[in-house]
């Protein structure tokens, strides 16, 4: 009689257990980087809310289930083996390419896909993983970009280069530099410094010694702030550039008035984009001003969400095939990816700061 009863409130317990959609996001989200993981995070919190607020995806609601990657190639792979425990349709993120390219090889051994809202190194999607897309661009071209910008409009000779030996930092800083040298210009200078320095006086005082007309740094905010500051402190003057790694708010707080000026790529501006009034609307009232990086975790999110619920599975090969067969409607705009799991439309603007904000170049000049 005992084990009966024992047996009936097992099958309860299983029965009233909804069944639910889990989807990761994976993203620093302690130490110096834990802003923009939490703007990813966010945005793919809001996108969740809006499909349980329809229902959820056929009756099922959807969980965000979030992993700290520490910004820590070594820690992503644990990240990734966690969320794939939990049984996870698919990963935004993660935030880092040196943490996404280790992370995606056990996501592809696992077939689990995911959908990086910010990691622009070319090898992410160069392997030929089916299931590892990107909402951003690529650093082949955005590097191009800021060099084209450097030599045309800036009309720079004497360029130095700085980078963070990391992944990310110093691919940039190498298709920066590759652009500069099939054009004839060769840098004044040119190293890398580890990603956990904060003390610059030696570099920058030999970055001076150059003489440049601007310096590029292939790096994050979190050392962003610090190399402003001290740059200005030791009295270069010369305009710095970088890449998407330097766009969050943490840089202006950081650097203050020394960050004016300073030159970055990106993508478009959302404010500029219809498609992404709603999101933005949205997400101030709940959250505050947005973070450059929540609108790509929204977007990376809804895009597997949509793949769940239009393909009517949750298996890696249904997913897969439906994100790549499709044009999505983003709050960022119309989106489809390549073979590669490229975006196929995908352009870098030059910002700057201006008056303790990020601004786009043009707008800034007007
Ligand atoms: N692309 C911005 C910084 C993230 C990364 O690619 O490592």
């Amino acid at each position: 009689m005992k084990t009966l009863w024992i047996f009936v409130i097992c099958l309860a317990l299983i029965t009233s257990a909804k069944a639910e959609i889990r989807l990761g996001v994976a993203a620093p989200l302690t130490g110096t980087q834990a802003k923009i993981g939490t703007d990813m995070v966010q945005g793919a919190e809001m996108a969740a809310a809006e499909w349980n607020a329809r229902g959820g995806i056929r009756g099922e609601k959807v969980v965000i289930v979030k992993g700290d990657d520490e910004a820590s190639p070594k820690q992503a792979p644990v990240v990734a083996r966690d969320l794939i425990g939990k049984k996870v349709v698919g990963v935004v993120g993660h935030f880092n390419s040196g943490c996404t390219i280790p992370a995606s090889e056990i996501y592809d051994e696992s077939q689990v896909v995911m959908v990086t809202p910010a990691s622009t190194n070319p090898l992410v999607t160069d392997r030929g993983y089916q299931g590892v897309f990107r909402v951003c661009g690529r650093d082949d071209q955005q590097g191009s970009v800021g060099a084209k910008f450097a030599l045309e409009t800036l009309k720079a000779k004497r360029i130095a280069i700085l980078h963070d030996k990391t992944t990310y930092g110093q691919g940039l800083a190498d298709e920066f530099k590759k652009y500069l040298e099939k054009h004839g210009v060769k840098p004044v200078y040119y190293a890398g410094v580890p990603k956990e320095e904060l003390d610059f006086r030696a570099i920058i005082s030999a970055i001076k010694q150059t003489q440049p007309e601007l310096w590029y740094f292939g790096g994050i905010y979190d050392q962003g702030g610090p190399l402003l500051k001290q740059a200005k402190q030791a009295g270069l003057t010369a305009p710095l550039m970088s890449g998407d790694g330097l766009i969050d708010t943490a840089l202006i707080q950081t650097a203050g008035v020394d960050a004016e000026g300073t030159l970055l790529t990106f993508g478009p501006d959302p404010e500029k984009r219809p498609t992404a009034k709603a999101f933005l609307d949205n997400y101030h009232k709940q959250y505050g001003q947005h973070g450059p990086y929540a609108i790509y975790g929204y977007d990376a999110a809804n895009i597997i969400l949509h793949a769940v619920e239009k393909s009517g599975s949750t298996k890696y090969r249904d997913i897969t095939k439906y994100i790549h067969n499709t044009e999505f409607q983003t709050a960022m705009g119309p989106l489809k990816f390549d073979a590669k799991g490229d975006i196929t439309d995908t352009y870098y603007v030059l910002w700057t700061v201006k008056d303790g904000k990020f601004v786009l170049y043009d707008e800034a000049k007007k």
